[in-house]
């Protein structure tokens, strides 16, 4: 795509518009109404010139206007309402874990990991909540969703609800930076399309959370209808909120919801779906990456020093042509604004 083009094109638009307001207020009405034409009757040059003006405002950390939000989310929905629960990747991928609105540290993710679309993507969740950039994180990985639907997967964390969202801040930033809970509504009525977990190469199950005892096969993952607020119980539940544990078979969850399983469970498991590997986010680790049960789980988090004072380095796991692992660390970046950050820091800091 050539950006010269697509500038001038923004610039002959804006010229029109200018020339036109005065005189013919309809024509004015006729062109915001452009925003409710169905997606898939617009032309698709315009709308890559939209995404595109859209991702190059969001890579500065500008909210997008409550009517942009409006058509990034009708548009996004066209794209995942119509993957499946267990979505299938292919290699080479590059997977994440949470990320809780650092957007600067998702700046810093794609520099370390290569720019999408040159590398694939897959992200298990936890997009909001926690950091104060949850407004402008979900906008840009879910317009990237949108410009390339099949280099980006972004699946649903426990915090794409709009219970938890309500408690651990998105709703409160979205009120805050676009005065009523509209934005808010709008991306949490997004969030029950999301996909729930993805199968790299039919081996590597990728999710939020972890397994649940209602779910034995991948294929009863399938069977779920996903299309909902995470609910309190059950497999789909579990599927967003499970630990896994040092202790053996199912136990209850300190969490609240979920459970936590141990290491035969999740080898019964990967046996009984022929996997290598459960790959899932969720828990803070402090070297961004930490193994579970002799290597047939692995949780990836990629916030690093969470919350801004947790101290963790952040990671994400890159997976080649021929499956094999790299792990690649990093630090948190600088906030505009903010002090210098110290990984680690000081307990009299905090
Ligand atoms: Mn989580």
């Amino acid at each position: 795509m050539d950006l010269d083009s697509d500038v001038q094109m923004e610039d002959a638009i804006d010229q029109q518009h200018t020339q036109q307001s005065p005189q013919s207020p309809q024509l004015i009405n006729s062109a915001s109404n452009l925003n409710d034409i169905p997606v898939s009757t617009v032309d698709p040059k315009t709308q890559i010139n939209t995404l595109e003006g859209w991702m190059e405002q969001l890579s500065k950390c500008q909210p997008l206007s409550e009517d942009s939000v409006k058509e990034l989310c009708n548009m996004a929905i066209e794209v995942v309402k119509n993957e499946q629960n267990v979505q299938p990747v292919h290699v080479p991928v590059t997977i994440c874990g949470d990320i809780h609105g650092q957007f600067h540290d998702l700046m810093e993710l794609f520099k370390i990991g290569g720019p999408c679309p040159d590398t694939n993507y897959l992200f298990m969740g936890d997009y909001v909540d926690r950091g104060y950039y949850s407004v402008e994180t979900v906008s840009y990985l879910v317009a990237m969703k949108i410009r390339y639907p099949k280099r980006i997967t972004i699946l649903r964390g426990n915090h794409e609800s709009r219970q938890i969202t309500q408690v651990y801040g998105f709703y409160d930033e979205c009120f805050r930076k676009y005065g009523s809970s509209n934005v808010w509504k709008i991306f949490t009525d997004l969030f029950d399309y999301f996909p729930i977990t993805a199968l790299v190469e039919n081996s590597i199950f990728c999710l939020h959370g972890g397994l649940s005892p209602m779910i034995e096969t991948i294929d009863q993952v399938r069977e779920l209808n996903r299309f909902q607020e995470v609910p309190h119980e059950g497999p789909m539940c579990d599927l967003l909120w499970s630990d896994p544990d040092d202790r053996g078979g199912w136990g209850i969850s300190p969490r609240g919801a979920g459970f936590t399983f141990g290491q035969d469970i999740s080898e019964q498991f990967n046996h009984t779906n022929n996997l290598s590997l459960t790959a899932r986010a969720h828990q803070l680790v402090m070297e961004g990456y930490s193994w579970s049960h002799q290597d047939l789980v692995v949780t990836i988090f990629s916030a690093p020093n969470y919350c801004y004072r947790c101290g963790n380095q952040a990671a994400i796991m890159e997976v080649d042509e021929n499956h094999n692992r790299d792990f690649l660390q990093y630090d948190p970046s600088v906030r505009p604004g903010e002090p210098t950050v110290s990984r680690k820091t000081p307990d009299y800091f905090l």
